[in-house]
């Protein structure tokens, strides 16, 4: 578990995967962090951000896409200002979910996926999914607002066999 002082929450993550084979149909991943409220922290999700979705307030942006897993270094990227979110909200989960363009595809079809999540240069974690290579999304991150109002981590990885649109919906019940 990690403390985040107030100005200092900015958050970091970072998802990457190899391109598929030539001729096989691409893997395209896709981050989405889900915001809840803190009077109702596994409710229903008071907003999402992800490819198609901004936050209302700006401190979580969806920063880089990738359909492919093409390019160098991080194909998706998302920040989080977590010491500017309004305290109406007490905790934020951040996921992957891999489109399901041509069928079911699962973690363990996708070349080398990864992530890593950092505070500054500091990583508080990172993985390649390999505990839920059965799963077509995933959580990662889970942070949530403690008694005296600051951010703590914690590493979430919980798989789900679902789309996009209904991980949306039911990551919320994802827990430690
Ligand atoms: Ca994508």
């Amino acid at each position: 578990m990690y403390g985040f002082s107030k100005g200092t929450g900015k958050v970091e993550v970072q998802l990457k995967w190899d391109p598929s084979p030539l001729g096989t149909p691409p893997s395209d991943l896709d981050l989405i962090a889900a915001t809840y409220f803190a009077a109702d922290p596994s409710g229903e999700p008071a907003y999402l951000v992800h490819f198609n979705s901004r936050s209302p307030d700006g401190t979580i942006i969806y920063e880089r896409d990738s359909r492919d897993g093409k390019g160098f270094g991080v194909d998706e990227l998302m920040t989080l200002e977590l010491d500017r979110i309004s305290d109406a909200y007490g905790r934020v989960l951040v996921g992957v979910a891999i489109q399901q363009h041509d069928g079911r595809r699962v973690f363990g079809e996708v070349l080398n996926p990864e992530f890593r999540i950092l505070e500054g240069y500091t990583e508080l974690a990172a993985g390649d999914f390999s505990d839920v290579a059965g799963a077509t999304a995933a959580t990662v991150a889970e942070f949530t607002r403690n008694a005296s109002g600051t951010w703590d981590f914690h590493e979430l990885v919980r798989g789900f066999d679902t789309d996009l649109n209904s991980f949306a919906r039911t990551m919320g019940s994802a827990h430690r």
